[in-house]
């Protein structure tokens, strides 16, 4: 079969929520990835920061060989022996106290947003039903219908009503609002280190520090979605190091995985998990042996091959060089660690077209919110590897594409 057979089963087959570039891939190994017709590109969105590790990791892949032949789902009916090893490697990792198994990203959001409400009710005497929990505007936390209630694109949640009461919207970035969005009702703070959807939108210095404060100081759980931030890709294991603070709940997903196999957590800080009791929350694959080898293998690769380090000094050299690219149509270049972004003025028609002149150069990134193009390589990048794509991205972003 040649790609455009895979292609048109996929038009007529399935669901058509995505509008991907039209690469058919069939193979992948560190920061590369080949097609069906055997070209090989370089992967600069990483799965949207989920195979941080690079592709296809032999460590974490034999982890998931070994484990699949053992023993992989037990329910958590039963104990296993991978999930305590996990809880405690990621304990130590992130300075945690608690771990809550869950799969996706979404799911983790959501058991936080059911942890700080029941937290609300029962620590801080919310009268029922009236907690509320603020967000930011252009925030991105998944897909479900609670979520996508408090989110402020119009394609994530336009026709999805009837939406989840319970969130109040503030800017991103201003900690004065959200001083005064508090009220004798909130239970938390939910906000992206750095937005990504949005972007790639790092907020001003000192954000995170302010809002660690006044959630501190205003008895509101500060709950952060280092789902795409998190596990080295700012440069740093959690993005919140940045300005030395920690958040009560932080979730984790994506690279927990090293891309094998769906697995996210909420890490907690503070006394905040104790509200949940057996049989009020929980999930059928959550903390299954196979998803907590997988994710053991992924932490261990991301430490002992030194893989945030490693995304920090890569991320100043790629950004370096995006900044010696000159194009008049380009407004902005900006970046933390791995997680870096080219935006476009308008006049330029969108980073779509761009986007497509790099895949037929063989570097595959993403275009988000028309102006901006997303680059986000595995974190094992090496600095020949950067200067490859900087050769590749000068080339194309010099001479627009028609
Ligand atoms: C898609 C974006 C990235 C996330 C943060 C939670 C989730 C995500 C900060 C939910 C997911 C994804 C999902 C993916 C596109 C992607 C994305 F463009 F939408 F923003 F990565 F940049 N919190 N992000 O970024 O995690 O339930 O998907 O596991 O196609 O929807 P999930």
């Amino acid at each position: 079969m040649k790609a455009a057979d895979f292609i048109e089963l996929e038009e007529r087959f399935g669901a058509h929520n995505y509008k991907p570039l039209d690469v058919v891939l069939t193979r992948g190994e560190r920061v590369w990835v080949w097609d069906v017709e055997g070209r090989r590109y370089m992967d600069c969105l990483s799965a949207y920061s989920a195979v941080n590790q690079g592709h296809c990791h032999p460590v974490i892949r034999q982890a998931m060989m070994d484990q699949a032949a053992r023993l992989t789902l037990t329910s958590r009916a039963f104990r296993n022996d991978q999930l305590g090893l996990l809880y405690r490697e990621l304990c130590q990792l992130t300075r945690s106290h608690k771990v809550l198994p869950m799969n996706s990203g979404a799911e983790a959001v959501e058991s936080a947003i059911k942890t700080v409400r029941k937290w609300g009710y029962q620590h801080k005497g919310i009268p029922e039903n009236q907690a509320e929990i603020i967000v930011c505007a252009n925030n991105f936390h998944g897909r479900t219908i609670t979520i996508v209630s408090f989110s402020t694109d119009p394609a994530a949640r336009g026709g999805f009503s009837p939406f989840t009461p319970g969130f109040k919207i503030i800017p991103f970035g201003d900690a004065q609002a959200l001083e005064e969005a508090i009220t004798d009702r909130t239970v938390a703070f939910l906000v992206e280190p750095i937005q990504g959807e949005a972007g790639v939108i790092i907020p001003p210095a000192g954000y995170l520090r302010q809002a660690r404060e006044i959630c501190t100081r205003r008895n509101v759980i500060l709950i952060l979605d280092e789902i795409q931030t998190g596990l080295g890709r700012t440069g740093k294991m959690l993005a919140e190091e940045h300005e030395g603070i920690e958040a009560d709940l932080t979730l984790i997903g994506k690279a927990l995985s090293g891309g094998f196999y769906p697995v996210s957590a909420v890490l907690s800080n503070a006394e905040v998990m104790q509200v949940l009791k057996p049989g009020e929350h929980g999930s059928t694959f959550g903390g299954n042996p196979l998803a907590c080898a997988v994710a053991r293998a992924a932490l261990k690769v991301l430490v002992e091959e030194a893989m945030v380090e490693n995304s920090a000094r890569m991320g100043t050299y790629f950004l370096d060089g995006l900044r010696r690219i000159h194009n008049p149509l380009i407004k902005s270049v900006r970046g933390r660690g791995l997680m870096l972004a080219v935006e476009f003025y308008p006049e330029a028609g969108g980073a779509r077209p761009y986007c497509l002149a790099l895949k037929d150069c063989g570097l595959l990134c993403k275009d988000t919110h028309r102006d901006n193009i997303r680059l986000s390589p595995p974190l094992v990048i090496t600095r020949e590897e950067v200067d490859w794509a900087l050769e590749r991205l000068a080339e194309v972003l010099e001479k627009p594409p028609c």
